[in-house]
């Protein structure tokens, strides 16, 4: 595939900071796409360009793009990774990589025919007959809070067979639980995902909260997901946990408490990224009754996921395409965390865009969850309601992954 023209504008991202759009165009065949930015970030993540930056060097290099005719998304992306040629992607920034990577996978999909998740299951090789848990960030805390419970994200996943079915269970609850924080706090202020935030200093609380309106909500199936983003909290060996100072143990004997307690599902980043042994730990102590998700442990990188399955450091994996910057290479993270048996969660970042190409990508590679914050934000609401347009894509009924 030849392609025509590449434009690339700035836009604002969920929280007002600028990143890129780009526009490919091939013979009157037009798509767009843009790209996210995180917060709380992993250190192994590829480098992230300023959109100003990002325009110059489009500039010099979309002649060489145009030049070639390329027989595949793993050939153009082969193109981009070379061009940089380097192992964090600094001089052609993963933010760009990544949105090219989109853009020209978006663009394959429409001169094929093919719906971009039919598209992916061809190139991964999966044959779709499922759809994925939603994950919904309904209380928000961490670094994605201002004054907030001190673990990143309380995720409310419900087991509903369909994603629209599940769309509603969360719209529901999250009536209840506004309500509820509302007249506790007498407040009601929301994280950068949209979700609800509370002030307070123990991280159990907000447990406490998302189970009693659960119940209140007739929700008895559904789980509890936490995104402990423990990274942003840890220094020099420790854990500081609102007001509090743990060690390493004492982190753990508290999930294992949690586990105990609450109807948990998934406990993401329980510890700093370079603690290992805190991952090894936990994974051995409760791995068989909870996923341990590695998030800023693994950053999508096929390198770093192969050395914690071989450390036995997790069981689950985000994939978030702009920790690695191309489409090709999450896709190959994604194939050897499915080789481990391992679960696979695709992710949104705190900082995003329109753009829903992640629903598409957790369905084509056969995602156990899609990650994509609290549906009152637009950015985020948009990615599950593309999940619920493939939904009635996919003629017959489906069942949806049972944890
Ligand atoms: C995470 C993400 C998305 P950020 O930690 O999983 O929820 O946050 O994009 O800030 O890394
Ligand atoms: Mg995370």
């Amino acid at each position: 595939m030849k392609i025509d023209d590449i434009s690339l504008k700035i836009i604002p991202d969920s929280r007002g900071k600028d990143t890129i759009e780009v526009e490919f165009d091939d013979e009157g065949n037009k798509v767009f796409d843009s790209v996210p930015s995180g917060k709380s970030t992993g250190s192994n993540e590829v480098v992230v360009l300023p959109p100003s930056q990002e325009k110059e060097i489009l500039s010099y290099i979309e002649p060489l793009i145009k030049e070639k005719d390329f027989q595949s998304l793993e050939e153009f992306d082969k193109f981009l990774i070379d061009l940089d040629n380097t192992s964090d992607k600094h001089k052609l920034g993963g933010n760009l990589m990544l949105a090219l990577s989109i853009g020209f996978t978006k663009l394959l999909a429409k001169t094929q025919n093919k719906e971009i998740y039919q598209l992916i299951a061809e190139i991964a090789n999966h044959k779709v007959e499922r759809l994925p848990l939603c994950f919904f960030n309904v209380i928000n805390g961490g670094l994605h809070a201002k004054d907030s419970l001190p673990y990143q994200e309380y995720m409310f996943v419900p087991q509903n067979e369909l994603p629209s079915q599940n769309l509603n269970s969360v719209m529901l609850l999250l009536k209840e639980l506004g309500e509820y924080i509302h007249q506790k706090y007498e407040h009601l202020r929301m994280g950068d995902e949209g979700g609800y935030e509370i002030s307070e200093k123990d991280p159990e609380v907000g447990l406490k909260v998302l189970s009693e309106v659960m119940k209140r909500c007739n929700q008895v199936n559904a789980k509890i997901s936490l995104d402990v983003a423990a990274s942003s909290f840890y220094k020099d060996g420790l854990y500081l946990v609102g007001d509090k100072v743990q060690t390493k143990s004492q982190l753990l004997g508290t999930y294992q408490q949690i586990i105990d307690k609450y109807q948990m599902l998934s406990i993401e980043d329980p510890f700093d990224e370079k603690d290992e042994t805190g991952f090894q730990e936990i994974t051995a102590k409760v791995g068989k009754k909870v996923w341990i998700v590695g998030d800023d442990l693994t950053t999508t990188s096929p390198e770093r996921i192969k050395i914690m399955e071989e450390n036995k450091a997790c069981n689950a994996v985000i994939i978030k395409p702009n920790q690695i910057g191309t489409v090709s290479e999450a896709l190959e993270a994604v194939r050897l965390a499915k080789s481990y048996n391992w679960k696979v969660i695709v992710s949104h970042r705190s900082g995003e865009t329109m753009d829903t190409f992640i629903a598409d990508l957790a369905v084509g590679v056969g995602a156990d969850g899609l990650k994509s914050g609290c549906p009152l934000q637009k950015e985020r609401l948009v990615k599950y309601q593309r999940l619920i347009e493939i939904e009635k894509l996919i003629s017959e009924k489906i069942p949806v992954n049972k944890s």
